[in-house]
Parts: C-alpha cells; sequence; structure tokens
C-alpha cells in the first residue's frame, strides 16, 4: 500500500508474514489461541444477538462488527496495565475482547438489570471501568475527546499508559476530531486514534466524503505521527499498533493509526437496503479473500498451533457461550422503577458532592 510518511511518521519495514514479527514472535500456542478464541467468540456472539433483534427481543439499534474483529482482538491483546479504551457504537469486539462476558453484554441489550449499563444505555453503551473500558458512545467523533482526556489523565498522575480512542472514517470529519488533534499534539498525549476505515459512514462510500490520499495523513498538519496498515490479518493488526502503543508510552506522544477494514452488515440492523450503495460481490470478494477468522484459522493451521478438530470445538463453544447469554438475558429482570432516573448524569445520583449547582430538566 502506497503512504507519503513526512518525517512525523516513523520508518517501518513490514514482514511478509506477520507472525514472524518480533511481538508476535513472543506469542505462545495459548496466546495464539486466545486470540482464535476472541475472534471466533465476537463473530458468534454478534451473529445470535442479530437473531434475538429480529425476534423482537432487542430494541433500539444494532451496529455489528462482524468482518472488524481482527482490529479490536489485535489491539486489546496489546494493553497493558495502564491502558485505556473507548470506543463509538459499534462496541461490542471492544467490549469482549477486554474480557466482558457475553451474559452482560446480551442482557444490556436486553435492557436488562443484569447488563453492564443496567439495561439502560443498550448495545451503544457498554461499559467496564473496571476494564478500563470507557465505552460505546453514540455521537461520531465525541468519544475523541473523551479519548484525549483519558490520555491526559494518565500524564497528569504519571502513569506510564497510552489510551486506545477509535473511530469510524467518517468521524474523521467532524470538527471535534480536528480540535482533539490540534490539542494532544501541543500538550504531548499518550493518546493512539485508531481510525477503522470500514469504507463506509452509514450509507456514504469514502470515496464520496473524505478528500485526500488516506485518511491518516492529516495528521502531518498536526505533527503527529501516524501510519496506515489492512486490519484483516490481527498479526498484521498487533505489529503496527504495537508501536504506535509503545511510542505513546514511552515517548508520551500521540498517534494516528489508519486501520482498513470491513463491514459485512449494514450500519445498523436497519440499513437492511446496504447492497443499494455497494455490490454484492464487493462483501463476497471481502469475505473470500480477507475474513478474519478464516485468515487466522489458516495462519494458525500452518504453523501448528491449531487443527480442524480443535477449530470446530472452539466454534461450537462460542456457540454454546452465545445461547446462554440470551438465556441469561431473557430471565433477568429490568430495573426497578425506582432507579428508572438513576445513573443517567453522576451530579444528579451525588448531588452532596456536587460542585456544578444548577437545575436540570428532570428536576421537578
Ligand atoms: C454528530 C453526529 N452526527 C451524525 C450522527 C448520525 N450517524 C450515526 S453513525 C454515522 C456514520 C459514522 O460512520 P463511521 O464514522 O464511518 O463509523 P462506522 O459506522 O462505519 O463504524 C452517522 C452520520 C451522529 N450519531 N452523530
Ligand atoms: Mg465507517
Amino acid at each position: 500500500m502506497a503512504t507519503t510518511k513526512k518525517k512525523s511518521a516513523p520508518t517501518t519495514k513490514k514482514p511478509q508474514n506477520f507472525l514472524d514479527a518480533p511481538i508476535n514472535k513472543k506469542l505462545s500456542k495459548e496466546d495464539k489461541l486466545k486470540l482464535y478464541r476472541m475472534i471466533v467468540g465476537i463473530r458468534r456472539f454478534e451473529e445470535r444477538s442479530l437473531r434475538a433483534y429480529n425476534q423482537g427481543k432487542i430494541g433500539g439499534f444494532l451496529h455489528l462488527y462482524i468482518g472488524q474483529e481482527a482490529v479490536a482482538a489485535g489491539i486489546v491483546s496489546l494493553m497493558e496495565e495502564n491502558d485505556h479504551i473507548i470506543t463509538a457504537y459499534r462496541d461490542h469486539g471492544h467490549a469482549l475482547a477486554v474480557g466482558m462476558s457475553m451474559n452482560e453484554c446480551m442482557a444490556e441489550m436486553y435492557g436488562k438489570y443484569t447488563g453492564c449499563s443496567k439495561g439502560k444505555g443498550g448495545s451503544m453503551h457498554f461499559f467496564a471501568p473496571d476494564k478500563n473500558y470507557w465505552g460505546g458512545h453514540g455521537i461520531v467523533a465525541g468519544q475523541t475527546p473523551l479519548g484525549a482526556g483519558l490520555a491526559f489523565a494518565l500524564k497528569y498522575k504519571g502513569l506510564k499508559g497510552c489510551a486506545m480512542a477509535f473511530l469510524g472514517d467518517g468521524a474523521v470529519n467532524q470538527g471535534s476530531f480536528m480540535e482533539t488533534l490540534n490539542l494532544v499534539s501541543l500538550w504531548n498525549i499518550p493518546v493512539v486514534f485508531v481510525i477503522e476505515n470500514n469504507g463506509y459512514s452509514m450509507g456514504t462510500s469514502l470515496k464520496r466524503s473524505s478528500a485526500g490520499e488516506n485518511l491518516a495523513h492529516r495528521a502531518d498538519g498536526f505533527d503527529i505521527a501516524w501510519e496506515v496498515c489492512d486490519g484483516h490479518d490481527v498479526f498484521e493488526v498487533r505489529e503496527v499498533a504495537n508501536r504506535a502503543m509503545k511510542r505513546a508510552r514511552e515517548e508520551m506522544k500521540p498517534f494516528l493509526l489508519e486501520i482498513r477494514t470491513y463491514r459485512y452488515r449494514g450500519h445498523s440492523v436497519a440499513d437492511a437496503n446496504h447492497e443499494k450503495y455497494r455490490t454484492k460481490e464487493e462483501i463476497e470478494e471481502y469475505k473470500r479473500t480477507k475474513d478474519p477468522i478464516n485468515l487466522i484459522k489458516s495462519q494458525l493451521l500452518a504453523d501448528g498451533t491449531l487443527t480442524e478438530a480443535l477449530a470446530k470445538k472452539i466454534d461450537q463453544s462460542k456457540k454454546d457461550e452465545a445461547e446462554a447469554s440470551t438465556k441469561f438475558a431473557e430471565d433477568s429482570p429490568y430495573a426497578p422503577r425506582e432507579e428508572i432516573q438513576t445513573d443517567v448524569y453522576w451530579e444528579v445520583d451525588n448531588d452532596a458532592d456536587n460542585q456544578l449547582k444548577g437545575t436540570y430538566f428532570f428536576n421537578d
């Protein structure tokens, strides 16, 4: 892939087989199987959630990550103790990758009290602060200044870590993202922005909405290092993201990473006509040549980590886990009536500690 890198971008030499890159050579057999289980698990969880949605069990929106699994799985596998992560509404893959259970995620979509956000957030608002996972945000690019804030906090507290802030290709054109790039460069904030470029923002193709040879090179205008890579091969994602994360942690510098990926489904389940703005052939070609599950499976079969029998067993266990999560969600209660207005704004629930005195539209 041709990328014109200016002085702010690090020079990289990409290996032919990303499993041979030093960061991947370190992986044990169990580490590699963990990545495989994760990618398969995300796919099976989402397929099951789609069925539940079509059965009318899940309301609101459902934005599926199917096709993009290797991005979240690869990057989260590199996270260290002080690293944080935040994303937009296509948030199921990142949630499972940080270790959230299928039960708490499925229950959240069913609107149940046992869900990670007590059933009050739904598909777009998965959160796990105990796992440094800060959501799940519906305003396009709204999570990017928040990601910068997470990284600012690390610097302020003197902790060595980085914040991973994911955004879509459509989000790069939002003013808030540009403002954030300016500040993180000025203040040397250890944030890595990951553009998950799946080629479309809702029904608008990248070509129709974004100027420039690629999206990442916009970082040059802010003197921020950047790189572009493909997101189908989890080992490529790890190889490239590792450099960005290391640089952020060690040099206290921001980074802009553009990862080229693809979503198989419509923008959300409501976008049933997605074959109107792209061809069936385009989708089929991606599935045939770049499917993240097929890629990791063939790599692990070739290096002896996986056998067909084990792959089948893992697949079945992830289907069973997803199935069990729907039962858990179904059997769970809704939030009690008296809690219906809590957990919306921290200030309202913690009035004694609230330093911003004002009125709220639902005060009386
Ligand atoms: C500020 C704002 N404007 C518009 C929308 C409506 N909207 C929701 S998703 C979306 C497209 C975003 O596409 P992209 O950033 O490429 O992310 P993807 O859905 O591909 O993951 C739009 C325009 C919104 N949620 N927020
Ligand atoms: Mg997109």
